[in-house]
C-alpha cells in the first residue's frame, strides 16, 4: 500500500518563506538570497516527508506566492499589462513578472495593478485568479516545474511526483476578462500545452504525477463534464506509460462519480475526511485498473486522526480493491494545516495529544500502514488519546449545553420590528442624513505591532502596554472628531486578529505560538483552535469601548465579531455539528453585546465577514448552513433592546444569491464592500428592496490611493437613487488596520466632505 502525501506547507515553521520574500520586496535582500531560502525549505520539507515513511513526495507544491499563480506563469497566461515589467529593467526576471502579477508593479512610472484574488474553495487561503481573453493562447513560459523535479529527484534519490493544477480546474477558477466565450472553451488552446509540460516531466523521468481536479467534486455543467472526458482522453492518449493521479478534496463525487471513475487515470484520489460515504459509492464504479488513494488523515483540522476509523475505509478498499490498488494520504494538500506540533511547547500535554499537525499527520498516515501490515502497537495508544479526548471535561460544560439547546426562536428575533426600531433609533441618535462612520480598525502600524511583540514577551509593562493604547485610542477619536465623522470608533489598537483577539477571551479556546497558516502570499493568519464547550468567563471589549466612550460626547460603536466569522475562521472541533459551536459562540457574543448596551455604548458592530466563504461548495447544501448561520448572528444580536442599533460587516461582495439571506440578519445597519463593483452590488439589494439601512462603501481601502470628493458624490448619488435616503450611511469599504495614517487621515476628510455635499446636493433634490 503506497503512503502518499498531496503538498506540504510552504511557509517554513518559522515562517522563513514570509520573511525572504518580504525582505526581497523591500530590497533588503537579493534574489539569490531569496531562492536559496526556497531551495533550503523545499530540500527539509522533501527529507522530512520521506523521513515521515512516505512513498510518493510531492514537488512544485512549494509556490513563492500561490500555485495558481505558478499555473498561470507555467503555461504563460499573463495579461498584456504586464509587458511593460518584462523590459523596464534589463535584469526583471521570471520572479519579478511573478511578484509583479501577484502584487502590482508601481516603479519608474509604471503603474499596473495586481491579478485580482479569491477564496480557494471554502478555505481561508487566496489564490491569484487567471485571467483569460476570448482568443487566449498558452505557452509553455516557466521552468518552475521541470527544475523542482530535478531538485527533488536530486536531494531525494527516489523519483518525485509533480504536483499540478489539472486542465480543467485551471480553467474553471479563472476568469473572462472579456465578453462572448466561455472560459472552458479554452481547453482546445490549453490542451495542447498542458500535454507538451506532461511529455517533458516524463521525458525527465517523472512516473506519477498528480493533477489537482477538486471541481469534480462541485456542481458540473454538461459542458464541463464533457471536459473532463475530453482533456483526460487526450492526455492519456499523448502520455502513455506516466501515471496521472487525480485529486479530488474539499467535498464528495456525487453525481460525478461515474464520470470520474471512468476517465483514462492511473487513480483517483478522494477526501474522506469530508465525504467518507462516496467510498461506498465509488468502490463498485471502478474500472478493473484503477487504483484509490483514500485521504483519511484530515488536512484541513489540528487533530489526531481517529486510526479506528480510518483502518474501516483502507481495509474496505482493499477488501474490493486489493492492497496493490489503495494507497493513503491525507485527504487534501497539507497547506492548510500549521507545520510542526512539536514546536508547540506552551500547549499542556493533554491538549497536545489531541493535536496532529503537517509533520504529525504524515507520520500517523505511517503509523496506519503499519497497523494495517499487522503491527498493533500505535493502535493501542491512539485509541487512549481519542477516548481520552471524547471524556475530558475540559470539553464538556453542562451550563454550556443546555443553554445551547435551549435556544428558542425568540431568542433569534429583536423585540420589534425594523421599522419600529429604526424610529427609536433616529430619536435618540438623531444622526444627519448620509451619517458617515468607519469599519472599527484604524492603521496598526509597526509601533503598535512592536509593543504588543514586547508586552507579550514581558519586556514592556501591563501599566506601560495599556496607557500606550490608551493615547493610540485617544488619538484617533480626537481625530476622528476633528474630520467630523458621525459615529465612531476606538480603532482596535488593543486586538492582534478579529478572531484571535476574542478567541483569546472565550473558553474552550486554545492557542498555539507557530500554528501558522498561509492566508495568501506572505500572509498567515494563526487560527485558534476550538476544542470545548464555549463561554465567556468575563467581559470582553468594556474595557476599550468604555474608554473610548469617555472620550467622547459622540456616538461610540462597539465592535465584535459574529459568531460565524469565528467559527470560519478557527480550527473547529470535530466532534459536534458546526451549527452547535456556532450557536455557543452566538450566545457567548450575545452577552458581550448586553453587556456593552448596560455600559452605555448605543451602537454595537458585529462583523460578519466570513458568513459567505462558510457557502457549502455544493448548491443543495447551501440553503441549511444559511439557515443555521444566519440563526446564530441573530442569536448573538438580538439580546439588547430596540433602541440599541445593531451594525454588522461584510467583506467580498458577491452577495447577490444570499441577499435574502442578508435581509433576513435583521441588523439595523450593515456596511458592505462595493466601491470596486462601483455599486453593482447596490442594484441587487435595490431589486431585493433591502428594508435595513446599509452603508455601501464609497472607497476601497485596499490601495493607498486617496479618493477624489467628487467620485464618492457620484457614488452617493447612484446610491440615492436606488434606495431610499433615510437608510443610506457613508463608510470606507472595510477596516483601515492595514493602510498608513497620512493616506487615512486624506481619505475620510474627502469622505466626510462628499457626505455633506450630498446632503446639499441630494436632499435638496427631492
Ligand atoms: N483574520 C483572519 N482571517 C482572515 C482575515 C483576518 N481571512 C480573510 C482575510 N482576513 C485574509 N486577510 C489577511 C490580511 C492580513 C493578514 C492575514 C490575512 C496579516 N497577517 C499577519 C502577517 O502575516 O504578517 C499576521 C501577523 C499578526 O497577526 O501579528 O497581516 O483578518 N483570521
Ligand atoms: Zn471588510
Amino acid at each position: 500500500m503506497l503512503k502518499h502525501n498531496l503538498g506540504y506547507p510552504r511557509m517554513g515553521a518559522q515562517r522563513q518563506l514570509k520573511k525572504a520574500c518580504e525582505s526581497y520586496w523591500q530590497g533588503r535582500i537579493g534574489r539569490s538570497e531569496l531562492f536559496v531560502t526556497a531551495k533550503r525549505l523545499q530540500e527539509e520539507h522533501w527529507q522530512l516527508q520521506q523521513a515521515a515513511g512516505m512513498d510518493l513526495i510531492p514537488c512544485n507544491d512549494f509556490s513563492f506566492y500561490d500555485q495558481v499563480l505558478d499555473a498561470t506563469l507555467l503555461f504563460g497566461a499573463v495579461p498584456d499589462r504586464y509587458a511593460p515589467v518584462v523590459t523596464d529593467v534589463a535584469e526583471n526576471a521570471e520572479i519579478d513578472l511573478y511578484f509583479a502579477m501577484a502584487r502590482g508593479y508601481q516603479q519608474r512610472g509604471l503603474d499596473i495593478t495586481a491579478m485580482e484574488m479569491t477564496k480557494w474553495f471554502d478555505t481561508n487561503y487566496h489564490y491569484i485568479v487567471p485571467e483569460f481573453k476570448k482568443d487566449q493562447q498558452f505557452r509553455l513560459l516557466s521552468n518552475k516545474v521541470f527544475n523542482a523535479f530535478d531538485a527533488a529527484k536530486h536531494t531525494l534519490g527516489v523519483t518525485p511526483k509533480p504536483v499540478l493544477i489539472g486542465p480543467v480546474s485551471y480553467l474553471l477558477l479563472g476568469k473572462e476578462k472579456e465578453t462572448g466565450f466561455r472560459r472552458i472553451e479554452l481547453l482546445k488552446n490549453l490542451l495542447p500545452v498542458y500535454i507538451s509540460a506532461l511529455q517533458k516531466l516524463q521525458e525527465q523521468g517523472a512516473v506519477w504525477v498528480q493533477l489537482d481536479e477538486p471541481f469534480l467534486a462541485m456542481d458540473l455543467s454538461e459542458a464541463e463534464k464533457e471536459a473532463y472526458r475530453h482533456a483526460y482522453a487526450e492526455i492519456a492518449k499523448r502520455c502513455k506509460g506516466l501515471k496521472l493521479m487525480l485529486a479530488i478534496y474539499f467535498e464528495g463525487l456525487q453525481d460525478n462519480a461515474a464520470l470520474a471513475a471512468n476517465l483514462p487515470v492511473c487513480c483517483l484520489h478522494i477526501d474522506l475526511v469530508r465525504a467518507p460515504l462516496q467510498l461506498d459509492e465509488l468502490l463498485p464504479l471502478l474500472p478493473p485498473k484503477t487504483s484509490l488513494s483514500l485521504g483519511v488523515v484530515d488536512g484541513r483540522n489540528i487533530w489526531k486522526n481517529d486510526y479506528e476509523l480510518s483502518l474501516k475505509y483502507i481495509r474496505k478498499a482493499v477488501e474490493v480493491l486489493g492492497e496493490d490498488r489503495v494507497m493513503i494520504a491525507p485527504s487534501c494538500s497539507l497547506l492548510h494545516t500549521p507545520a510542526d506540533l512539536s514546536l508547540e511547547t506552551e500547549l499542556d500535554d493533554e491538549m497536545r495529544s489531541w493535536m496532529a499537525f503537517a509533520k504529525q499527520k504524515l507520520e500517523e498516515v505511517n503509523a496506519l500502514n503499519e497497523i494495517f501490515q499487522g503491527n498493533n502497537s500505535p493502535l493501542e495508544l491512539n485509541r487512549q488519546a481519542i477516548a481520552a479526548r471524547a471524556a475530558s471535561d475540559r470539553i464538556h460544560k453542562p451550563a454550556v449545553k443546555a443553554r445551547t439547546a435551549g435556544i428558542t426562536e425568540k431568542d433569534a428575533q429583536r423585540e420589534s420590528a425594523f421599522p419600529h426600531r429604526q424610529q427609536l433609533q433616529s430619536a435618540r441618535f438623531n444622526l444627519p442624513l448620509f451619517p458617515t462612520t468607519t469599519i472599527g480598525s484604524f492603521p496598526q502600524t509597526d509601533d503598535i505591532r512592536q509593543l504588543r511583540a514586547q508586552w507579550r514577551k514581558g519586556q514592556v509593562t501591563n501599566e506601560q502596554y495599556e496607557s500606550a493604547l490608551e493615547q493610540a485610542t485617544e488619538k484617533t477619536i480626537r481625530l476622528q472628531e476633528e474630520l467630523g465623522l458621525d459615529v465612531l470608533v476606538h480603532g482596535e489598537f488593543e486586538r492582534n486578529d478579529m478572531v484571535e483577539y476574542f478567541g483569546e477571551m472565550l473558553e474552550g479556546f486554545a492557542f498555539t505560538k507557530n500554528g501558522w497558516v498561509q492566508s495568501y502570499g506572505s500572509r498567515c493568519v494563526k487560527p485558534p483552535v476550538i476544542y470545548g464547550d464555549v463561554s465567556r468567563p468575563a467581559d470582553m471589549t468594556l474595557r476599550w469601548t468604555k474608554f473610548a466612550q469617555s472620550c467622547t460626547k459622540r456616538p461610540m460603536k462597539a465592535m465584535l465579531t459574529g459568531p460565524v466569522t469565528i467559527l470560519q475562521w478557527s480550527f473547529v472541533r470535530n466532534d459536534q455539528p458546526r451549527s452547535l459551536t456556532t450557536d455557543q459562540i452566538a450566545l457567548a457574543i450575545r452577552d458581550e453585546a448586553v453587556a456593552l448596551e448596560n455600559a452605555g455604548i448605543g451602537i454595537i458592530q458585529i462583523d460578519e465577514p466570513a458568513i459567505r466563504e462558510g457557502l457549502p461548495l455544493r448548491k443543495a447544501d447551501r440553503d441549511a448552513y444559511l439557515q443555521w448561520a444566519v440563526r446564530s448572528f441573530r442569536v448573538a444580536a438580538s439580546g439588547v433592546r430596540d433602541d440599541t442599533q445593531v451594525h454588522t460587516h461584510m467583506c467580498y461582495s458577491e452577495f447577490n444569491d444570499i441577499i435574502a439571506h442578508i435581509a433576513a440578519m435583521d441588523a439595523d445597519v450593515i456596511t458592505i464592500e462595493t466601491s470596486r463593483s462601483q455599486m453593482e452590488l447596490l442594484e441587487a439589494f435595490a431589486d431585493f428592496k433591502y428594508p435595513n439601512e446599509i452603508g455601501p462603501g464609497v472607497y476601497d481601502i485596499h490601495s493607498p490611493r486617496v479618493p477624489g470628493v467628487e467620485e464618492m458624490v457620484r457614488l452617493l448619488e447612484k446610491a440615492a437613487e436606488l434606495l431610499p435616503l433615510r437608510n443610506l450611511w457613508v463608510n470606507p469599504d472595510c477596516g483601515l488596520k492595514t493602510r498608513k495614517w497620512p493616506e487615512t487621515r486624506a481619505a475620510l476628510e474627502n469622505m466626510v466632505l462628499a457626505a455633506r455635499a450630498a446632503r446639499e446636493k441630494i436632499v435638496l433634490n427631492v
